[in-house]
C-alpha cells in the first residue's frame, strides 16, 4: 500500500470511536428461550470489567452504553458506584438508555399509551433518565419506544402522535446544554400492526417537534428488506438530524447478528457516505458509533471484539476513498469509473496497516488472539459458572 494510503488511514483511525452496550454481556436470549453462559456477566461491575477488557485489546471502545433499568437498580442513587467502576475499569459511562417498555404497566405503550398515568409514569422515567446522564456527564439519552399495535382500529395513531410530541417535548425541556436525545425507530417488533415511530421520517418530526437538541439514531438492523440505508444517512447528514447509530447486521429481521456479518459493503456504503459528507462540507459529522447486538450464541466479549474489529476496517476502507475524484467522475457521469472507485476502496485489504496503527499505539495487533491469550475468559468462566448455571430461565 502507498504511503499516502496509509496515512489516510492512519488519520481515520485517529478519531474513530465505538461505543459498546452493557447487555451486550449479559445473558440475553430469543422469545424463545436464552442459552445460559458460564462467563456471562450477571452484575453492573461484570459489564463494566468485560467492556474494560475489550477497550484494554482495541483501544478505541472508551464507552459503555448502559441501561437505566438494567444498570441502575436504585434509579439516580446508583449513579456513584457506576461512576466508582467507570474509573476502576477504566470506561467511561457512554449513551443512557431509558427503558419504558418492560414494566406492565406498558402494555399498550408509553409516550403513546391512552392511560394518562401511564404516559406520566414514562415521562417520569425519561426524566430520571436524563438526570442520571447529568450526573454521569453522559451527553446522549438514547430513546427506543416499543408503542404501538397489533390489529387494525385498535389504535388512534393520529393521537398517539400527538401524545408522542407532547412528552417529547418535556424530555427535551429537561437537557442540559450539550445534551442531545436521540430518536430510534423500528418498522415492527414487538408491535406488528402499527409502531409509533416506524421509519427514519417519523423519527424526524419527532425529534424537530421536540427540540433542537433532538436527533434521529439509526439502528441498521431496523429497516425492511433491502432498504436503502445509506441513502437515509445521506439524507440525515444533508439535514443535520443524523445523530448516532446502532450498529448491527440482519438477514431477515431485526436478527441482532454481528456487523458486516451479512452484507460488510452496506456498512462500508454508510461509512463512505458519511466521510464524503465530511470532505464535502470540511467538518466532522457529529455522530455517535454505537454496537447494539447481544449475542445468544457467540462467546460475548469476543463476539463485541469481533464487531469492533469489523468496524474499524470497514471506516478505514471508506477513508481509502479518493472524495475529490468521486466528485469529479459524478459531476461527468462516468458510471463504471464511479462506482469502480467504491468497489476498489471496499477491496483493498487495510488490515496490515490497522495492526501497523495498533502497534504505534502499544495496542495488541490481534485483539482476539491477545483476549485468548490473557487468561480472563477463563478466570470469569471459572468465577462466574456457578451463579450463570442457577439462573433459570423459561418461556412459558
Ligand atoms: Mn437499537
Amino acid at each position: 500500500m502507498k504511503s499516502r494510503e496509509s496515512d489516510k488511514i492512519f488519520g481515520a483511525l485517529e478519531s474513530f470511536r465505538i461505543e459498546i452496550p452493557s447487555w451486550g454481556f449479559a445473558n440475553t436470549g430469543t422469545r424463545f428461550g436464552k442459552f445460559l453462559q458460564p462467563a456471562a456477566a450477571t452484575s453492573i461491575e461484570e459489564k463494566f470489567s468485560d467492556a474494560g477488557q475489550v477497550h484494554l485489546l482495541t483501544g478505541i471502545c472508551p464507552t459503555l452504553a448502559l441501561h437505566v433499568l438494567w444498570d441502575f437498580p436504585q434509579g439516580v442513587t446508583s449513579t456513584p458506584a457506576v461512576e466508582k467502576l467507570a474509573s476502576q475499569y477504566g470506561v467511561q459511562p457512554g449513551s443512557i438508555n431509558p427503558n419504558v417498555f418492560e414494566e406492565q404497566c406498558y402494555k399498550y405503550g408509553s409516550f403513546g399509551n391512552p392511560d394518562k398515568s401511564v404516559r406520566e409514569r414514562a415521562l417520569r422515567h425519561t426524566k430520571d433518565s436524563i438526570e442520571i446522564a447529568c450526573e454521569l456527564r453522559s451527553r446522549d439519552i438514547s430513546m427506543w419506544f416499543a408503542d404501538g399495535s397489533n390489529y387494525p382500529g385498535t389504535a388512534n395513531i393520529r393521537q398517539r402522535k400527538q401524545w408522542f410530541v407532547e412528552c417529547l417535548k418535556a424530555s427535551h425541556a429537561e437537557l442540559a446544554a450539550g445534551q442531545r436525545l436521540l430518536m430510534e425507530y423500528k418498522p415492527f417488533e414487538p408491535a406488528f400492526y402499527h409502531t409509533d415511530i416506524a421509519d427514519w421520517g417519523m423519527a424526524l418530526l419527532l425529534a424537530r417537534a421536540a427540540g433542537p437538541q433532538a436527533k434521529v439514531l439509526v439502528d441498521t438492523g431496523h429497516h425492511y428488506s433491502s432498504q436503502n440505508i445509506e441513502q437515509i444517512v445521506a439524507w440525515l447528514l444533508s439535514e443535520e438530524m443524523l445523530g448516532g447509530f446502532h450498529f448491527n447486521d440482519r438477514r431477515y429481521a431485526d436478527d441482532d447478528l454481528t456487523m458486516g456479518s451479512i452484507d460488510p459493503y452496506q456498512v462500508f456504503r454508510i461509512f463512505n457516505e458519511i466521510l464524503y459528507f465530511e470532505w464535502e462540507m470540511g467538518k466532522r459529522a457529529d455522530i455517535a458509533y454505537m454496537i447494539d447486538q447481544s449475542h445468544n450464541l457467540k462467546g460475548k466479549i469476543e463476539a463485541m471484539i469481533q464487531t469492533v474489529k469489523m468496524a474499524q476496517e470497514l471506516y478505514s476502507k471508506a477513508a481509502l476513498l479518493d472524495h475529490a475524484q468521486l466528485a469529479e467522475v459524478q459531476k461527468n457521469a462516468e458510471l463504471v469509473r464511479a462506482e469502480s472507485l467504491l468497489q476498489d476502496a471496499f477491496a483493498t485489504d487495510v488490515r496490515p496497516v490497522i495492526q501497523e496503527w495498533r502497534a504505534s499505539k502499544g495496542l495488541p495487533l490481534d485483539p482476539m488472539e491477545a483476549l485468548r491469550q490473557s487468561g480472563y475468559l477463563q478466570r470469569i468462566t471459572k468465577d462466574r459458572a456457578e451463579r450463570n448455571a442457577r439462573s433459570i430461565t423459561s418461556y412459558a
